[in-house]
């Protein structure tokens, strides 16, 4: 906390999920922990790779979380081919750890856009309303 002392006027009114978020990016041994245990639940044979059937079973859950489009059918397979860096046609526990940091950082930026946007009503709404008005 001290180092952000300095930037912190602009950045107070943060988001528990962006909190959170920011936490768990900064601290790559533990995404490695949760990657590992998500890997072990969508790796539905126990095999050790993400088959493409489970890579798309998560994918689609994943979306459903989100509350976005659920995957086509390319949107899988260039998913498994970006993922799949030794073209085996499978994700392997390292190959998903990646996936896993790109969703998180995908949900990062959505959620700093929506902060600002919030931020900026809110600086917009507390100019001409006394300000008490905002409160949980
Ligand atoms: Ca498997």
């Amino acid at each position: 906390m001290k180092l952000l002392n300095s930037k912190m006027q602009g950045v107070e009114r943060k988001s528990n999920l962006l909190r959170t978020l920011e936490i768990i990016l900064a601290q790559q041994d533990k995404i490695k922990i949760v990657s590992d245990l998500a890997f072990d639940a969508v790796d539905l044979d126990g095999s050790n790779f993400l088959e493409k059937a489970e890579l798309s079973e998560v994918m689609r859950q994943v979306a459903h979380e989100m509350k976005v489009k659920p995957p086509t059918d390319g949107d899988i397979d260039a998913v498994l081919k970006e993922l799949d860096e030794n073209t085996d046609d499978k994700v392997s526990k390292e190959e998903f750890l990646a996936l896993i940091v790109q969703v998180l950082r995908k949900m990062l930026e959505s959620e700093e856009d929506l902060q600002a946007t919030i931020n900026q009503q809110i600086t917009n709404s507390a100019g001409g309303a006394g300000g008490q008005g905002y409160k949980k």
